[in-house]
């Protein structure tokens, strides 16, 4: 076995990946990452100096690849398996990939911020940019709340590389701004990725650490 994933399971961003290797079934070694354990933080730091996971080694090809959308693009290319994550078209292929760059870029990065202010101390709060989060996030979700009208995943009718990004994004985007009464679709289809198996063994994993999601502070 080739690959390993540097990885924690409560991090929206390693469930992207996760899911699309669970997706294909793809063997990998886990490798859980403890940033609060000086030793693992200086190891997986000197690995990868930006210090953010997720992170996949390839010792057979001597690679190591961050960033979750072109790990999944390397799964595609290197390590494909009954769902293809790009499609072959390059027409379609430009409609999943922009939906994934919606999703991270104007969804997961939002609710990223209002859930890392959670855990700043109370003289480092930021509330001007968490205001700023949630206003740039609720437009994000009013449009794709009107795209799943019409649709079964993120970018058609096929699961992507889109759904991996939309899944983190859409789960932990429904705990800082409850999508219930809103955005009705984005609640279907939010159901529909939680019932997907790569999704639903993605979330069982991580279910003991949800209890170290920060809560917001009482008002
Ligand atoms: N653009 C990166 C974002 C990765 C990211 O933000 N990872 C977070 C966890 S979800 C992280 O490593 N946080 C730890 C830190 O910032 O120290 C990707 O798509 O992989």
């Amino acid at each position: 076995m080739s690959l390993t994933l540097h990885f924690h399971p409560l991090s929206s961003f390693c469930h992207k990946v996760l899911i699309a290797l669970y997706e294909n079934g793809t063997p990998f070694t886990p490798k859980l990452v403890n940033l609060q354990d000086e030793g693992e933080r200086a190891a997986f730091h000197a690995l990868w100096p930006v210090g953010k996971f997720p992170v996949l080694q390839d010792s057979a090809r001597d690679c190591v690849v961050p960033e979750s959308s072109i790990i999944i693009e390397y799964l595609d290319r290197h390590y494909p398996g009954a769902t293809k994550f790009i499609p072959d078209d390059p027409e379609q292929a430009r409609a999943v990939r922009s939906a994934d760059r919606f999703y991270d870029l104007h969804i997961h990065l939002h609710m990223q911020k209002i859930v890392g202010d959670r855990l700043r101390p109370a003289n480092a709060k930021d509330r001007h940019g968490v205001e700023d989060a949630r206003t740039r996030m609720a437009a994000a979700l009013g449009i794709v709340e009107k795209e799943m009208a019409s649709r079964t995943w993120a970018a058609g009718e096929s699961f992507t590389l889109a759904d991996c990004a939309a899944a983190p994004s859409l789960f932990y985007a429904d705990k800082v701004t409850p999508l219930a009464g809103k955005y009705p679709n984005l609640v279907a289809y939010l159901d529909r990725l939680k019932r997907r198996p790569s999704h639903a063994r993605t979330l069982q994993e991580a279910e003991p650490y949800f209890k170290f999601f920060p809560k917001e502070a009482a008002a």
